[in-house]
């Protein structure tokens, strides 16, 4: 965008003036759904401080997204000054370390890099404080790198709050709206997306989205992920259980409703198995069960926007769902559950050769989770965990104790 916009403070009588204007840079950390995840909450911001986004999308970016903005680009151009991070002054060191008088305010750096990624040390940002956010206006140019869906911490801002609540009357639904203005697929995506649909999905009665991500491949045993994911699709009759009396089908049960099973994973088994089990036994039901995984990649892959092309392929069929189980603490499978607007079903996210019950849960909302909320008041009072829950509509993740998220209705 490169429109030059009007802001409040330049209302001066009766004239108002052109400025310059202001701009956050979204800058990226983790996997695709940690970059979806954080630029939807970036644009938000962007929007309730009245900046223009751009976006550090480096080669492995490319071809994923259309341009959200018409007649624009969000890109930043590769002749700008701010694609690095060296010799910038930080948030940390000018804003949080002093206590900023309104005269130190004044001369506030118009360069500031924002850390908001999450670090072991997990230190406190204090993002979420007003005065904080007082001190950031005066700055034209704020870089945010970050991996967290940070949209619970602009709700816990008075000043933005009255917008948010306006904007949003469905509290659960940010990331819906936000994610599908901002995120149309390429069109080399999108035929991706829509010839699998075509082809696998569109015909059947129901569709069912299992997104199986393995944390720890080395120490989780396929046969206990396979057991977990049938565990919650059979308890809880997302998916039928095979007629283990009668092999052949019952030539009675005049149910053929199909069901296409969508399943995405870095691994092709879980499809593979799932797919042998319906082929070799009818179903109780009747149902007829149709399984089908786009890609399987083996392993994150680095700087390649191939396999970012694939992994938005997956998230984004799983978004064309009737019923999704994710995986616990997946910000892949957030960004699904998300774009869809529907709540999922979190698959206990294993990590060793273990069994759990309940294999899943239902969650409390389609929102993402902010893994790694604020803990403290803004007046630096001690740590509470579960800070963030005494805002109205958030709530403790399901998935994630530590995390929390927004929640409509409740
Ligand atoms: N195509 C595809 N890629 C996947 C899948 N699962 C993981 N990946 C790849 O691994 C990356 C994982 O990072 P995220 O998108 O943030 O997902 P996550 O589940 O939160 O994983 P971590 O951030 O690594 O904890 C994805 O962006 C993909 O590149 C999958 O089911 N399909
Ligand atoms: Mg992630």
């Amino acid at each position: 965008m490169t429109k030059v916009m009007m802001s409040n403070s330049s209302k001066t009588g009766n004239h108002v003036s052109a400025t310059m204007c202001k701009y956050v840079i979204w800058s990226p950390a983790n996997g695709l759904g940690n970059r979806m995840i954080s630029i939807a909450s970036t644009f938000l911001y962007a929007v309730l401080t009245e900046r223009v986004l751009l976006v550090r999308f480096e080669p492995d970016m490319h071809g994923l997204f259309c341009e959200p903005f018409q007649e624009s680009t969000w890109v930043l151009p590769m002749d700008s000054p701010f694609w690095k991070n060296e010799n910038l002054e930080t948030y940390e060191s000018v804003v949080l370390a002093r206590n900023l008088t309104l005269d130190d305010q004044l001369s506030l750096p118009s360069v500031l890099f924002i850390d908001l990624q999450y670090r072991p040390e997990d230190p406190e940002r204090f993002f979420h404080c007003g005065h904080n956010q007082e001190a950031l206006n005066k700055v034209d140019v704020l870089i945010i790198q970050s991996d967290q869906y940070f949209v619970p911490s602009l709700f816990m801002i008075q000043s933005f709050s009255l917008d948010l609540n306006k904007m949003f009357p469905e509290k659960d639904a940010v990331f819906h709206h936000v994610g599908r203005y901002l995120f149309h697929p390429s069109n080399e995506a999108w035929g991706q997306i829509t010839r699998f649909y075509d082809a696998y999905l569109a015909k059947a009665n129901e569709r069912i989205g299992l997104q199986v991500r393995v944390f720890n491949p080395a120490s989780t045993p396929q046969q206990a992920v396979m057991n977990l994911l049938l565990s919650c699709a059979i308890e809880n009759k997302i998916l039928p259980e095979i007629d283990t009396r009668n092999p052949v089908s019952n030539a009675k049960n005049t149910n053929h409703t199909l069901k296409a099973v969508l399943v995405t994973s870095l691994y092709p088994e879980y499809a593979e198995n799932l797919r042998t089990m319906y082929l070799r036994g009818a179903t109780i039901t009747g149902e007829v069960i149709g399984v089908y995984q786009p890609s399987h990649e083996q392993e994150q892959k680095f700087n390649d926007n191939v396999h970012n092309i694939k992994a938005l392929v997956d998230m984004y069929l799983l978004s064309l769902c009737d019923v999704l189980v994710t995986t616990s603490v997946s910000t892949f499978g957030y960004v699904a559950h998300g774009f869809r607007g529907l709540k999922p079903w979190l698959l206990y996210r294993l990590t060793s050769d273990e069994t759990h019950s309940p294999a899943c849960v239902r969650d409390l909302s389609p929102e993402p989770c902010y893994h790694f909320a604020p803990q403290h008041q803004c007046n630096g009072l001690k740590p509470e965990q579960h800070f963030g829950t005494s805002f109205p509509h958030i709530f403790e993740c399901k998935d994630f104790n530590r995390g929390v998220k927004l929640v409509d209705g409740v």
